[in-house]
């Protein structure tokens, strides 16, 4: 009876795991990849007045579209708040979270989500005015600043102060732009965010060059693309599309190469481009996968110029999103 009663319940988790693995299907029989992105943080989402969307996160979901499609355009961008992204995720109305998020061991626990790996490597800093004549983060003993609600930078803030035994008054806000706005109008001595995300708001000051971005990185902010806990075979396909972005800059293969590539004899480059084994296959997507992935968006090192780096207004260094074997720590396993 016992025996039964366990095989019962290994039935029961087995169907469990079936019904819910089935995001690869659902995208595909929908006809369109329903993705979870920030709707006004430029380089990383935002849609211009014409509806079209730029971003190295909304470039990671159109990597995932034409993966899958083969076309870019059947991506829906859904713009979602701090505070409002994951339940956006959890309920299923997105299925992939690209939204500068951080992978923190709660949400990738108790928030039922799985991170897919990093596409930025950031850090959370302070952009003051310089008529405040302060140089370091640890001279903001006493200081307001303004920072956004439903964020790891709320939290970080709070322990920068209190480990440095330094009085804060932070001024909370729901979204950046009120944030920004109110540090703009001389709310607060500082905003504090993600360092990417003070580049990117920085754009948007009255007078940029009337502040500074001080020098303290106070954090980690692995940032990345998550999916729901329950569903390995769409865990894989997502991990996997952010693996093949950054092996293609790693094998020097290019959106303007990659035709190139497929007529290759290196046995790296044969299993990348699909003319070796079957590993698209054994995703769930087809053999050339990945040269639509390149061709289609680009290797991560292009998307990360055009969007955030030197081909954008951004402008911020490559820094530790390098290669791994050109200085930085951006690594993906081997595809074999
Ligand atoms: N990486 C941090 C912060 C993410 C975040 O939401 N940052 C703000 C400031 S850069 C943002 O993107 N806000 C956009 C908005 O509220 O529209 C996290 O995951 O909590």
């Amino acid at each position: 009876m016992k025996k039964f009663a366990a095989l019962l319940a290994l039935a029961a988790l087995v169907f469990a795991q079936d019904a819910t693995a089935q995001t690869l299907k659902t995208v595909k029989d929908r006809g369109i990849l329903n993705c979870g992105a920030n709707g006004t943080l430029a380089g990383f989402g935002l849609p211009d007045a014409q509806g079209n969307w730029t971003g190295l996160d909304v470039d990671f979901c159109r990597a995932i579209a034409a993966a899958i499609f083969n076309d870019v355009k059947k991506v829906k961008f859904v713009p979602l708040s701090a505070k409002d992204r994951f339940t956006a995720l959890q309920s299923g109305e997105v299925d992939v979270l690209a939204r500068n998020t951080t992978w923190t061991s709660s949400r990738d626990t108790s928030l039922g989500l799985n991170f897919t790996g990093v596409n930025y490597y950031d850090g959370q800093g302070f952009i003051v005015r310089k008529a405040l004549k302060v140089n370091s983060g640890l001279e903001l003993n006493g200081a307001s600043v303004c920072v956004q609600q439903g964020t790891t930078t709320e939290l970080n803030l709070a322990d920068f102060f209190r480990s440095h035994n330094m009085q804060l008054k932070s001024v909370t806000f729901a979204t950046a732009n009120e944030a920004v706005k109110a540090y703009d109008a001389g709310r607060c001595d500082a905003y504090t965010t993600d360092a990417s995300g003070l580049y990117s708001e920085r754009l948007r000051l009255a007078n940029a060059n009337d502040h500074i971005i001080l020098p303290e990185i106070i954090s980690k902010e692995p940032l990345g693309p998550a999916v729901r806990h329950g569903d390995e075979q769409w865990f894989d396909v997502v991990k996997w599309v952010l693996f093949a972005m950054i092996n293609a800059e790693e094998l020097n293969i290019t959106s303007k190469n990659v035709d190139e590539a497929l007529k290759s004899n290196n046995p790296e480059i044969k299993r990348f481009v699909g003319t070796e084994g079957n590993y698209g296959e054994q995703l769930g997507l087809t053999k050339d996968w990945a040269v639509r992935i390149v061709k289609l968006v680009g290797n991560y090192g292009e998307v990360f110029e055009r969007n955030v780096g030197q081909g954008s207004p951004l402008k911020i260094d490559r820094g530790l999103n390098r290669l791994w074997n050109k200085g930085g720590i951006q690594y993906a396993p081997p595809i074999r």
